[in-house]
């Protein structure tokens, strides 16, 4: 979800693969399997007339299943386009249980789109609760698929459900909803919680970030607010932005592309060219500048067009999932992350009705998110399932709409370090080399150079 504003898995994924492929990689290739596999699934779950159906893309990885009766690991996607299978920890983890990871792509994302022109009223079969029935639908399919093959009826593999951010929250719900299609679930950086006003984003990335480098963020805040009231032209061509008209897209894109280097836990990567800015009296905006366009704009590849609410417009992108996931933000778990009323690292203008003004200009009249529904739907924190595993990252934004605390059959994980941002548990850390084959990737993140150990559940699993 949401780069951390509109793509939290993707962002995360090109990152440390780049990096991986920086040092020279370990094992190999990126991905498992890009080979594209296809299922009809139906449009509307919900509905008993309607029986449209769409093309809804999958991968399948066999290599290490041991068949014909081994586990079935149903690794989820997200809010972005899925183009096979990743080879991360999640790798290391089937061929340790003889696993098949089977992997379709979300609803609407990359080629899995029901509609070609994503008009409000073709998204309205958008949503985590379709999506989930997606999964189950899958679940069947395949599980049919594999009993043909193997020449035998009504047997069940064992299937596990995975996911990262977003696609966490779905493997918790999924485990939640269809308890009977799955034995168990990994929810790494599950974002459980809809939250409306999510103003923990923002004290987050500052505690990640530190006194000292907060303080920087937050005098180049003010900075940029002032040049925007008096040359806005000119600050927003320093940073390469001057297609953004709206100056809270520019502030938002401002905010993502710090906020960013916290979720992945790479904070250096930010804080140390602006404190030796600071140290050596250099000019703070064009320093930080600098940052977005080596690092936001070039190395992580976010275009600053991307947040712009013209572009999100388009009902035909080149790029869908910023729309997307945006549709899902107004729609269902908003997750705005406002500056909170006091000692915030984003601008104040950033705050709720700039995130309202959004979905209206973008989407139309009557699209809001109702999170209230979302969680009485849900649970929230409270969800009431079993066997599910939360891992968290101290320094990830998001940790915070996850859920806080162990409870009967639901072991929490914190991981704690100085980088230990999204998903860290299944990709490792970037600001260490990646090296998949780790018993626990998360040990690559380091804290002044010593690995930091998960905390233990609080809660054995039931
Ligand atoms: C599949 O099962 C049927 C019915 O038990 C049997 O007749 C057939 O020979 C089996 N085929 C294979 C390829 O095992
Ligand atoms: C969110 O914040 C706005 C003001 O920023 C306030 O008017 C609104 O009541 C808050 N909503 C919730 C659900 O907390
Ligand atoms: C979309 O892609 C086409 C072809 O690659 C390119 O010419 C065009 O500029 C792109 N549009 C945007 C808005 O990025
Ligand atoms: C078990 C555990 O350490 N859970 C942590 C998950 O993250 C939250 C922060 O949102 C912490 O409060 C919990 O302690």
């Amino acid at each position: 979800m949401m780069g951390s504003r509109a793509r939290l898995v993707s962002l995360l994924l090109a990152f440390l693969l780049a990096r991986a492929a920086e040092a020279g990689g370990g094992s190999g290739s990126r991905y498992l399997t890009k080979d594209e596999r296809w299922m009809n699934q139906r449009l509307d779950h919900f509905s008993p007339t309607d029986h449209r159906r769409f093309k809804q893309r999958y991968f399948e990885f066999l290599d290490y299943h041991r068949a014909p009766g081994g586990p079935i690991f149903l690794r989820i996607c997200g809010e972005s386009a899925c183009g096979g299978i990743p080879n991360d920890y999640l790798a290391v983890l089937a061929k340790k249980f003889g696993a098949a990871v089977v992997t379709p792509e979300h609803r609407y994302y990359g080629k899995s789109s029901p509609f070609k022109r994503l008009t409000t009223e073709n998204l309205r079969f958008l949503s985590s609760k379709q999506a989930l029935f997606d999964l189950a639908v899958f679940r069947q399919y395949y599980q049919e698929s594999l009993n043909a093959r193997y020449n035998r009826t009504g047997f069940d593999n064992p299937w596990f459900v995975i996911g990262v951010s977003y696609s966490g929250a779905l493997s918790a719900w999924f485990r939640l909803k269809f308890p009977h299609l799955t034995c168990g679930s990994l929810a790494s950086s599950g974002v459980v919680r809809a939250v409306y006003n999510y103003t923990a984003f923002d004290k987050q990335v500052g505690e990640s970030a530190g006194p000292e480098c907060k303080a920087v963020l937050q005098e180049i805040t003010k900075l940029v607010d002032e040049q925007l009231r008096t040359d806005s032209r000119s600050v927003k061509a320093l940073f390469s932005a001057q297609a953004l008209k709206n100056d809270g897209d520019f502030l938002f894109f401002l905010a993502d592309a710090a906020a960013t280097t916290f979720q992945y836990g790479d904070p250096d990567s930010v804080c140390s060219p602006l404190i030796n800015a600071k140290k050596s009296r250099k000019n703070l905006v064009e320093a930080y500048a600098q940052f977005v366009k080596d690092y936001y704009i070039k190395e992580m590849e976010i275009p600053p067009s991307s947040y712009d609410q013209e572009y999100l417009k388009d009902t035909t992108p080149n790029d869908s999932s910023s729309r997307l996931w945006w549709f899902q933000v107004c729609s269902e778990v908003a997750f705005f992350q406002i500056a909170p009323k006091t000692d915030s690292v984003r601008s104040a203008r950033i705050d709720t009705r700039y995130h309202l003004d959004l979905c209206r200009n973008v989407f139309g009249e009557g699209v809001y998110p109702d999170v209230f529904m979302t969680n009485l739907y849900y649970g929230g924190t409270r969800i009431a399932a079993s066997k599910i595993v939360l891992t968290n990252g101290s320094q990830d934004p998001w940790r915070h709409a996850s859920k806080q605390k162990s409870s009967k059959g639901m072991p929490s994980y914190l991981m704690k370090c100085s980088n230990c941002g999204h998903g860290t548990d299944l990709r490792g850390c970037p600001q260490s080399p990646f090296r998949i084959e780790d018993e626990n990737p998360h040990l690559s993140c380091t804290d002044q150079g010593t690995p930091q150990t998960a905390h233990l559940p609080q809660q054995s699993m039931q």
